[in-house]
This record gives C-alpha cells, structure tokens and sequence, in this order.
C-alpha cells in the first residue's frame, strides 16, 4: 500500500508497524533478550558504559543501562527507516501539512528560528512574522518589567497572571518555576487554569488589582475554562478599581490566533500577541504563549531559550539517527513499549526547578500520541502513548521508587541530572547526584540473593530484600539549568515525542480526544443551571448524578 502522509510530501512505502520487516527481526530479538540480564551486558563489554552514550548541543545522554546490544539499535534504526522517519522529519521542517486531520503545518521549530531563515507556508516566509511578534513581545515585556507600563491607576505593574489551559498553562507554568531563578524577583506570577473557581480565587488572593496585569493566552479565545476565568477577571479588575470600563485595556492583554474575540471582550488588538494555526497548543511554550516568561525573565534570557531549543532542532534534523538524541530516545521507548509491554515512562528530573517537568511532558506525550488509529484512519493492533509520570529526586525515592526497584512492572525511567546547582549549599549537590547515579546503578544492577545472605541477613527475609535489577534507564547530565539548556531538554522531548509518532504512524498533532467530553459538558451546563427541572435524556447513571448534584446544591 503506498501512502501519501501530507500534503505536498512525497510518499514513501511505509507498511503498517507489524508488516515492516524490521518489526519481524525486532520481536525474534526481543524474545532473545527477554532474559538477558543487564550485569551481563556489562560484563561481557565492560566498556558499553563509554560507548552507549551521545552528546549534543551540551546534553550528555548515557542510554547504556538500557536492555539493548548494538544489534538493537541497528534494528530499532531500521524500523526508523522503514517507518520514514528521514523523510517524515524533513517535512516536518520544511513546513508539509503533517497534521493532516486539521490540514495543518507543524512548525514549531520556526519559532526559534534564526530571523535570516526561511520557512514558508501557503507561499508565505513565516520567519519574519515570528520575529515581529517576538519583537513585540520584548517591547511589552521591557516596559511592563521597567514599570514603565502602568495600570490605570498610574502604579506600575508588580503582578503577572497568566489565565489560559492545556497548552496555553503547562507550558508557562512548567517554564516559570524552571526559570524562576532568573526571574525578577520583585514581581509575582501566577496562573490560573482550572475552571475550578478556587483557581481563580487564589490567583488574586491578596493582590492589589491597580498593580495586577492579566494575560488572557488562549489560540481560539473561546476556551471554556479560559473564558469563564477572564470574564470572572474582568469583573474583579472593574470591582476593584471603581467599575472605569476603560481600566481593562491598561489590566488586560492577550494572546491569540483570534483578534475578533480579542477585540469583543475589549482588549485592544494593539495589546495582543498573535501566533498562528501551525503551532499546535502543546508546542506552543516559545511563541507569544510564552509572554508571562519572557516578562518574568527578561527578553535576553527568553531569546537564549530560543536558542537552545534552536540547537537541538538542528541537531534533530541533521544528526545520524546512531548520534540523534531524540532518535534514540523516541526508539529506545518503542523498545519497551512495543517489545517488552512496559506501559510507562517515568520522568525523574534531580533539580527542584524542574518540578512541574513531568507535568508539562505528559501533556506534550499523551495528547500527541495517545492515539488509536494510524495517519490512514486503521486501528493499530499494537500499543501507542505510554503514560509518563514522574517528580523530582530525591523524593521519588521516599514514595513511588519502590515499585520501579522491586515491583512486578517495567518501567523504563529518564533521570536528568546537573552538574551545578544554581543555590550552591555544603554538600547538598554532590548528595543529589550521588542519588541519581545510585538509583541508575540500583535499577540496572540490584542484589542477587547471594549478596543480601552475604550481609547475613536471615534466609526468611532473602526474598524481601532482592532486587532483582535489570531496570533500564537513560541518564541526561548537562552542566546547569539555564534558559538555553531548558529549550534544548523540551526540545529534546518534542522531537522524541515525534520519533515515535512516526513509528507508530499516528498523528501526533491532533487531539480529537478532547472533544467529546468538552460538548457534554456545554450541553449538561443548563441542565445544572436551570431553575426548573430538566427533562434528562442521558444514561441512568449521569442522570442520576446530576439530579443529586441539584438536589445537594439547593
Ligand atoms: C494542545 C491542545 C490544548 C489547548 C487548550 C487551550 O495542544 O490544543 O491543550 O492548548 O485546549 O486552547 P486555547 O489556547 O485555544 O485556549
């Protein structure tokens, strides 16, 4: 069967996963290294700890604690040439339509691409329109972080409040805390997300609303949850400062795709930050989504993230897949996935800053591919999407790490390390690294029974206190979380992400599995609001509970 993927791209035979011949080879393998144990991988080539490594852009990637022989990786990089990956990648960046069920570009690399770059869409260069806006943002960004910008009351603003959802919150959100040591620290920033009215309630909770700018950031400004919050801000702003309707244009800017709803909720357009239908939501943390960042860490440490996501966009697209950071983790994921039934991938970052990482990547995983049907709309007959889960070390290891050491699943785990801690404290960093090294050495190795009755423990507790090791892990270690190295590592996971959206051969630029969920709440709304009694037409079970609900609620 001969497919064209997109739009304009030039199709290349790609066979659905199970009936490429590299699918074959891979499975007989795995069933060869099914019990196959990482102590003697290591002890049959001592030096596989050297030799399973890559570096790029600054990122140190040792991948050799995983259940692979370099036979694996030749056959995982066949399985990637067989699934197109070459081709799919060039597409990606020459700007083809990849996200063919919205008839979409995908070209978030061209949002940190250099100003004298060339990428078109529809005929058009997209680059210089990218670097208006960034252009515009750094302007807005300078006067708002200078006190230049004034709220309507004269005071400048102290307090940025990003209202937004998905895509238009993870991102910022995850990006704040990562940079908060950069960030002007005479200024709070909070975001509000869940329609939940106690988000809202305490992003304001003891802020003076002269001082206080909100940055409406939604692609379609018609997100329910992100409407309801800015109306609800709207409304607090005119309360508090004596009901002046002109007060919102000094308290309110946006970020949007949308001028005519940006401009009928009464911002003023000059004050929007446009960004355009070929960034998909989750990809969106480098474009004007990223305003409340750039204001809390300046343009040039903005612009320095750009860079570093720039780096490993380059590196994606020319690397060789052996070199290829993204490639290898993408592949080593199907690995596990497809060939050893792990379900799971958890994120394990050793830096406080990275807090909200994990959180970030399962949106940037799951809603990419999570996905049951491939490009041609078949359903695939072998897993997608892991779940990726994960907190920051060490206290992953005081809750969940239990069952990664001695549970009943696998669970392949990335641990991303620094070399330097941005708040240098005694020994508490080399304590920090000395745990993420022990844990990788831990999982792949444990302790036979023969080393735990060694110690002179009883028989009857031997069992208890095996670990069987075999536990792969990637290890990520770079120098330092700067705005540059924070770029590279979403970078890093974005591509990995589209590494095995390739191989899987789904989409992972859409994400219909939102939708549905989303209508039955607009048409349930009335039925809780209503004053008389609804006329249910749902199934017995959502009836009932949304009788109950109105009952309680009266
Ligand atoms: C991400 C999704 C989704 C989106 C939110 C918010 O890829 O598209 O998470 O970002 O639904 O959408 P708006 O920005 O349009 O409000």
């Amino acid at each position: 069967m001969s497919t064209t993927v997109a739009e304009g791209t030039p199709s290349q035979e790609i066979k659905p996963l199970t009936e490429r011949k590299a699918w074959a080879t891979l499975t007989a393998h795995a069933e060869a290294m099914r019990n196959v144990h990482l102590r003697t991988l290591f002890a049959d080539d001592p030096a596989r700890g050297e030799r399973f490594t890559a570096e790029a852009a600054g990122l140190f990637l040792d991948y050799s604690k995983n259940r692979i022989t370099a036979e694996t990786l030749q056959l995982l990089f066949e399985l990637a040439a067989e699934s197109g990956l070459a081709e799919r990648i060039a597409a990606m960046f020459r700007g083809d339509k990849i996200n063919m069920t919205e008839k979409r570009a995908v070209l978030h690399t061209a949002l940190r691409a250099p100003n004298d770059a060339t990428i078109f869409v529809d005929g058009n260069n997209v680059v210089p329109d990218v670097h208006q806006v960034l252009d515009k943002m750094t302007a807005f960004a300078n006067r708002v972080r200078s006190g230049d910008w004034k709220g309507h009351t004269g005071k400048p603003i102290r307090n940025v409040i990003n209202i937004g959802i998905g895509g238009s919150d993870l991102g910022p959100v995850m990006a704040y805390e990562a940079l908060r040591h950069y960030s002007d620290r005479s200024m709070t920033f909070r975001f509000d997300s869940n329609v939940d009215s106690t988000d809202f309630a305490e992003s304001v909770q003891g802020l003076n609303a002269e001082e206080t700018l909100f940055i409406v950031s939604s692609k379609t400004f018609t997100t329910l949850e992100t409407m309801t919050n800015a109306n609800t801000a709207r409304a607090w702003m005119l309360k508090e400062l004596g009901g002046d309707e002109s007060a919102i244009a000094k308290h309110f800017v946006a970020v949007s795709t949308n001028a005519v709803e940006v401009s009928k909720f009464g911002i003023d357009t000059a004050n929007m930050f446009g960004f355009w239908d070929w960034v998909g939501g989750r990809y969106s943390m480098d474009s004007a989504i990223g305003l409340s960042t750039m204001i809390a860490v300046g343009p040039e440490n903005f612009r320095a993230m750009l860079a570093g996501f720039h780096e490993i966009d380059e590196h994606f697209r020319t690397a060789p897949f052996e070199k290829n950071l993204p490639v290898l983790l993408g592949l080593l994921t199907v690995w596990y996935i497809n060939l050893f039934g792990a379900n799971t991938v958890a994120i394990l970052p050793y830096e406080q800053y990275l807090k909200r990482f994990p959180a970030y990547l399962q949106q940037l995983t799951m809603e990419s591919n999570g996905k049951h049907v491939t490009l041609e709309g078949a359903r695939v007959n072998y897993e997608t999407c892991p779940i990726y889960w994960g907190e920051p070390g060490t206290n992953g290891q005081h809750s969940f790490y239990q069952l990664i050491h001695q549970g009943t699943r696998l669970i392949p785990c990335d641990f991303i390390a620094f070399a330097k801690t941005l708040n240098p404290l005694g020994s508490h960093h080399d304590i920090l690294l000395a745990n993420v090294f022990a844990q990788a050495e831990a999982l792949a190795f444990g302790k036979t029974a023969d080393q735990v009755r060694a110690e002179g423990t009883p028989e009857w507790l031997v069992p208890h206190r095996v670990f069987e090791g075999n536990r792969p892990s990637n290890v990520i270690l770079t120098d330092k979380l700067t705005p540059e190295v924070l770029g590279k590592l979403v970078a890093l996971y974005e591509h990995s992400v589209f590494v095995q959206g390739t191989v899987w051969r789904v989409n992972s630029f859409d994400q219909w599995g939102v939708e549905l969920g989303k209508a039955l709440a607009q048409r349930i709304i009335p039925e809780l609001e209503s004053t008389a009694e609804p006329k249910l037409t749902h199934d017995s079970s959502t009836n009932n509970l949304i009788r109950r609900y109105r009952k309680t609620k009266a």
